[in-house]
């Protein structure tokens, strides 16, 4: 996944899984590295 800002993951595979913490509230959108119509968004609130 690709983040809008760091860090992203590395190349997932299926079944794969990837957790990153969000040190500050915000949407973030992110998106597949190789299938740019792959998206999505995670919102952390406080
Ligand atoms: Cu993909």
């Amino acid at each position: 996944m690709t983040f809008t800002d760091v860090p992203n993951s590395p190349v997932l595979n299926r079944g794969d899984t990837f957790s990153r913490y969000f040190t500050a509230a915000g949407t973030y959108s992110y998106i597949c590295s190789i299938h740019p119509f792959m998206h999505g968004t995670v919102v952390v609130t406080l």
